[in-house]
């Protein structure tokens, strides 16, 4: 039901905004500093007007103009700023230097990484 409801108000704002297009993309991260992060990288992206990421379910919502943006740009983006999306993984390094707080879970990358927190975060609300 929700699904149908969310697919038809994806319909619908397609058809009333014609380029203007409205998609969700998960992106990993872990406290409100990862929540700006992340919505800032996204709308650095010439051409996206919206940046929404919700802490509990990693997604962020996007609201952009697709004859200007190429969603791959805004995954690269966000991998930039040290948060894998479900396309792209940011880099260790950039993950590295993220603050403690903001070490989310990489579930494929669970085995590589030998440092710090318990998964606790300092700065979540
Ligand atoms: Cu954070």
């Amino acid at each position: 039901m929700k699904t149908i409801l969310f697919l038809a108000t994806f319909f619908i704002s397609l058809l009333a905004f014609g380029h203007h297009h409205k998609t969700e993309i998960k992106v990993y991260g872990a406290c409100g500093m990862c929540e700006t992060r992340i919505e800032n990288a996204a709308k650095s992206v010439t051409g996206v007007t919206s940046a929404d990421w919700n802490l509990e379910t990693n997604l962020l919502t996007l609201e952009y103009d697709s004859e200007k943006v190429n969603l791959d740009d805004v995954h690269k983006k966000v991998a930039d700023a040290g948060h894998d999306t479900d396309k792209v993984d940011a880099s260790d390094e950039v993950y590295n230097e993220l603050p403690a707080c903001c070490h989310y879970e990489r579930p494929d990358r669970e085995k590589k990484r030998q440092t710090d927190n318990s998964g606790e975060s300092c700065c979540s609300r």
